[in-house]
């Protein structure tokens, strides 16, 4: 019975390949103002990417409150500049800003927000980064984000 099972699940790994790419990914974000996720890779293969960000903590959003913002690497420092002025009604984010890739609304302890990245707006060999925009949090809230095959 046992080895039948282990027969099986060698099976479906072997098919591995067949199966879509991955096209979303959760990002839980702290009360220590972390990301726990470090990277993410997005296949070429998907046409949206999701992300999902959670709050894990319990500290309100005026407090210690994360977004998810991604824009290329090179553009993050202005980014989170121009966010920071445009303040927590606009989720720190500049509005239309075109070097913003996606971003969520910034959340509390205990809420969850998503967006989604248009996969076809980003180009391989570039390097890309999440962050978050609230004031003073990008120098440690802050991962690399690239298109893979
Ligand atoms: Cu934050």
């Amino acid at each position: 019975m046992i080895r039948k099972l282990v027969v099986a699940s060698a099976l479906s790994l072997a098919s591995l390949p067949l199966f879509a790419a991955e096209c979303a990914v959760e990002v839980h974000s702290t009360d220590q103002m972390t990301f726990e996720t470090k990277s993410i890779d997005v296949s070429k293969s998907c046409k949206t990417f999701t992300v999902t960000l959670k709050h894990v903590g319990t500290l309100a959003k005026q407090v210690m409150g994360h977004n998810l913002v991604v824009a290329k690497a090179a553009d993050v420092s202005a980014v989170a500049t121009d966010g920071m002025a445009a303040g927590l009604d606009k989720d720190y984010v500049k509005a239309d800003d075109a070097r913003v890739l996606a971003h969520t609304k910034i959340i509390g302890g205990g809420e969850t927000a998503t967006t989604t990245i248009d996969v076809s707006k980003l180009e391989a060999g570039v390097p890309y980064q999440f962050f978050c925009s609230f004031p003073g949090h990008v120098a440690l809230m802050k991962g690399d984000l690239k298109l893979v095959d």
